[in-house]
């Protein structure tokens, strides 16, 4: 169900690779796999975050999307056949041993794009991940997925993320290029 807009609100959005249900539930199923009986992102939360946008204001949504209109994206796969784990924030998170180029260049692409809408692009640089599981305390999985998982990629979601006291939530807004 959308929530209601309140146009003056500024939204949590960002930029994702968002997948169909039988790459979700591959996932869900590695990341059951590997964080054990240990809290994880719940299934339909699963994500590959491209780009963080933050709170948004509407005029500049607006102009995002008029960026974003004619975007292109190429058809990739992604290779998901890694576990990663980053101490500091506790993250564990699955990824690929070779992240396509194309996918380094459509996150140049919306770099490039959102910086003429007067966005600022966060630190660290991109790095493809799903994260599995936040504030994990292991241990890290240290043998390899048993079975890859091949993800066809041809299109960027935006999300909005709905912060709790209510529940966390997201939901995909639109797809670029534009579904019919
Ligand atoms: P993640 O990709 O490591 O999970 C929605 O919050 C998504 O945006 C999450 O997937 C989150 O991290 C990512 N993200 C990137 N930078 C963020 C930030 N500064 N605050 C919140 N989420 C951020």
């Amino acid at each position: 169900m959308s929530l209601p807009v309140n146009p003056e609100k500024p939204r949590r959005l960002f930029l994702a690779l968002w997948p169909e249900a039988q790459e979700r539930q591959s996932i869900a199923r590695l990341a059951a796999r590997a964080t054990g009986r240990q809290r994880r992102i719940a299934d339909d939360l699963l994500h590959l975050t491209l780009v963080f946008l933050g709170k948004t204001p509407a005029d500049r949504l607006a102009a995002y999307e008029a960026a974003l209109a004619d975007l292109p994206v190429p058809e990739m796969e992604l290779v998901l056949d890694r576990y990663g784990y980053w101490p500091q924030s506790r993250i564990l998170w699955l990824g690929s041993s070779h992240t396509p180029p194309e996918l380094y260049e459509l996150v140049a692409e919306l770099h490039r794009r959102l910086r003429d809408c007067g966005f600022a692009p966060e630190e660290p640089a991109f790095r493809a991940h799903v994260t599995l599981a936040r504030r994990f305390s292991g241990p890290v999985p240290t043998e390899l997925p048993p079975v890859p998982i091949r993800w066809r990629v041809n299109e960027v979601a935006l999300v909005e993320s709905t912060p709790p006291p209510r529940i966390a939530h997201y939901e995909v807004l639109r797809y670029w290029p534009e579904r019919r």
